[in-house]
């Protein structure tokens, strides 16, 4: 190449036209022009189903098998993205980590190998039906492929922020539910459906002291539940998320020891408690 050629190209590569070259991307009034696009849907057909660690996969094959066999049915209906939560193993995690000292950056990623477990479980119980477990990696780049492949595969609910969790809390804010929202709506899932093992979001935990005085919110929005005092049956950082969501208008949680729930839900029938995002997609 000669000389002249040599710096054609680094001239051209200097002034390689970009809409946001010249400015700071911290001033939403540049930016919005460009970034301000609604992203597209990578995967719109895939609805995401996300099986809690401690109130489903924690209860052993009572609970396991009927979900096993409902998801089994439902495989000709849709195409999945299944994700399990961490649930017990991870509490004690918890416990044993802080007892010693552990930053909140060493207690993610340890509490997210319990997630990644039970869906090694329910991969292993639905492998017959051609699904299997994928990794993180295959989920974020090659998860067109294997549901080209199969009808569903499962992963980790469980957001990979190892050392990069937020120092805010010692115990991991970004947990499964909200590792299975990002993703949902990442990938501009048609749905995303929690399945624990209550009927939908109560006033106040309808197993705990007040329990007489919980009431079933069938239709509430993120804003609402972030204002609740009180715990909920889903991370708070999810509420945050949903605030911000690009795609997912709603979430809906339903009882997934109660068959034929998770089944009404997939078919867009009202079976548990719908949350509303902030996403306008009209
Ligand atoms: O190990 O069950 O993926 O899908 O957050 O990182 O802590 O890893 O640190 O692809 O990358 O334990 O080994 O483990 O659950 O997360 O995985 O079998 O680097 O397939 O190697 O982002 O599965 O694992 O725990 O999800 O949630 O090897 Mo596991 Mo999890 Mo497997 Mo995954 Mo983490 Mo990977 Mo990862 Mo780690
Ligand atoms: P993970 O997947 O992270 O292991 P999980 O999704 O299986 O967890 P839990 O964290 O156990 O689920 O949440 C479900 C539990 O939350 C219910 O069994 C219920 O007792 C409790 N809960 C607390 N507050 C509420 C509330 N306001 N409404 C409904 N359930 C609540």
């Amino acid at each position: 190449m000669s000389d002249n050629a040599m710096s054609d190209t680094a001239n051209s590569i200097k002034h390689v036209a970009s809409p946001l070259a010249r400015q700071t991307l911290l001033d939403s009034d540049l930016t919005r022009p460009v970034a301000g696009v609604r992203p597209i849907r990578l995967l719109p057909w895939l609805q995401v189903v996300k099986i809690g660690g401690r109130s489903i996969m924690d209860r052993g094959a009572d609970a396991i098998l009927p979900i096993v066999d409902e998801i089994r049915s439902l495989l000709p209906e849709h195409r999945l993205l299944i994700l399990t939560g961490a649930g017990i193993r991870a509490r004690h995690l918890y416990g044993v980590g802080l007892d010693l000292g552990l930053p909140v950056g060493s207690l993610a990623p340890l509490a997210a190998t319990e997630a990644g477990q039970n869906g090694h479980i329910l991969g292993a119980l639905l492998a017959p039906d051609g699904v299997s477990y994928v990794e993180h990696e295959t989920i974020a780049s090659q998860l067109a492929i294997h549901l080209s492949a199969a009808r569903a595969v499962v992963g980790s609910a469980f957001p990979p922020y190892h050392h990069h969790e937020f120092p805010g809390a010692r115990i991991p804010t970004h947990r499964a539910d909200t590792g299975a929202f990002l993703l949902a709506d990442a990938l501009g899932a048609a749905g995303l459906t929690i399945v624990e093992d209550v009927d939908g979001v109560y006033s106040t935990d309808p197993n705990g002291p007040d329990a007489d005085k919980a009431e079933l919110l069938r239709e509430t929005n993120a804003a609402d539940l972030a204002a609740l005092e009180g715990t909920l049956p889903v991370d708070r950082a999810l509420l945050e998320v949903m605030g911000n969501a690009r795609h997912l208008e709603r979430v809906q949680l339903v009882n997934g020891l109660v068959p034929g729930r998770l089944t009404a839900a997939l078919r867009g029938e009202h079976v548990g408690t719908i949350i509303r995002t902030g996403a306008r997609t009209n």
